[in-house]
């Protein structure tokens, strides 16, 4: 049949079907209508990433977990952003601590649309991973990434609510030097972004400070024999060792100082100041040997929300807070904070809200300087007694 007869047939079929209509009874009077149904809620995804597997998996699961535990109370609020219901979705990756996976999972996250992404936990992996985001135009708070370089790129979604290496290794290097009355320190690093920097930045404290740096020796983020190193900086004396890593390397390390017969003062920073780390040194770790700091702290009035965090957490979790789940936590509610103050989960709208944050949280007030980096930040300087992490001072 050709295109115009068949065109012809359709119109006549149409036409037949239209007087059929109009002869076809009056419809019965239409019921009331029925209530209109509630809008669906708008999902706003938001990305986290740490290293959920690896040695550090337990740190990683801290942080994810104090993502998790924001975003349901969020959830549960019920919140509306510009007069729309919204519900969150978190988006957890795992960049198990290696700079190549942390960058694969900042495409990923990307690529999904996230509206924000709270880490890294590693500088290793929150420097190359906030360019990605940049490039975005994705925020990004990291919860623990210490590293200074992280917020001095000049990329204005990144965010900090944490100190950084130079406060922290700095005031580390002070008090080995004031308060340990160390003359002669020695220095160990990981060659990681993390544990390098905090590294030197606790030598130049030392150095301010008066005292004497007798040698320095790096090993790396998986290496679980250090005789050699420790061995080479025995025979100089030290009254301290630094050691500028993780918990999962300071550990084995304290049990071979240890068999080596080094009486030395330990320190660390915020990297192997866990609540694990005395199952991971197990009988290398004596009480007051061991000094850290973690990269924030809270006093006074403030430790009773910081205290009831880490009731809540245990209960929910079956765990202790690791180090950073409470940053985590706070970091989640104030790039949503943001959002719902700019009316907007997008990033281009509420940027401006999330660089004029002034936020109470579990873990002190937060509020950002120019750069990105948290305002007037504190650090908590600790030790360890029968086995757990106890607190000596918050300074800033
Ligand atoms: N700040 C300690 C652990 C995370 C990092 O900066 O690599």
């Amino acid at each position: 049949m050709q295109l115009n007869i068949k065109l012809a047939v359709i119109a006549a079929a149409v036409a037949l079907a239209a007087c059929g209509k109009k002869e076809e009874a009056a419809p019965a009077p239409a019921a009331a209508p029925a209530a209109a149904p509630a809008a669906a809620a708008q999902v706003i995804k938001i990305g986290h990433v740490g290293p959920t597997s690896g040695a550090i998996a337990h740190l990683g699961k801290d942080n994810e977990n104090g993502a998790r535990m924001a975003i349901e109370e969020l959830n549960a609020a019920g919140l509306t952003i510009g007069g729309n219901p919204v519900k969150f979705e978190l988006l957890a990756e795992d960049d198990a601590a290696d700079p190549k996976q942390g960058t694969a999972a900042a495409t990923k996250l990307v690529d999904a649309k996230v509206a924000g992404v709270i880490g890294h936990l590693n500088s290793g992996t929150t420097i190359p991973a906030s360019q990605i985001y940049n490039d975005a135009g994705i925020p990004q708070i990291s919860p623990s990434a210490t590293n200074p370089k992280y917020t001095r790129q000049g990329y204005a979604g990144a965010f900090r609510v944490v100190a950084d290496d130079v406060h922290l290794g700095g005031t580390l290097g002070k008090y080995a030097v004031e308060t340990l009355k160390a003359k002669n320190v020695a220095v160990i690093d990981d060659r990681t972004a993390y544990g390098q920097g905090v590294a030197d930045e606790f030598e130049k404290g030392v150095a301010a400070a008066g005292g004497k740096v007798v040698g320095r020796e790096f090993t790396n983020d998986k290496a679980t024999d250090f005789n050699a190193i420790l061995t080479t900086l025995k025979a100089k004396k030290p009254d301290v060792v630094f050691f500028g890593g993780m918990d999962a390397v300071a550990g084995p390390m304290l049990k071979q100082m240890k068999q080596l017969g080094i009486n030395a003062k330990f320190m660390g920073g915020d990297g192997i100041c866990s609540t694990e780390l005395p199952k991971l040194a197990a009988d290398g770790l004596a009480d007051d040997q061991v000094f850290c700091a973690e990269a924030g702290g809270v006093e006074g009035e403030q430790k009773e929300g910081m205290d009831k965090f880490r009731a809540d957490f245990k209960a929910k979790f079956n765990a202790d807070v690791q180090v950073y789940a409470p940053y985590v936590y706070d970091a989640t509610k104030v790039l949503v904070n943001a959002m719902v103050t700019a009316g907007s989960a997008d990033p281009k709208v509420y940027l401006p809200a999330l660089k004029a944050t002034n936020y109470k949280g579990v873990t002190g007030n937060i509020a950002f300087d120019e750069k990105g980096d948290i305002k007037n930040g504190a650090l908590t300087l600790m030790t360890y007694k029968g086995g757990n992490r106890t607190t000596l001072a918050v300074i800033r």
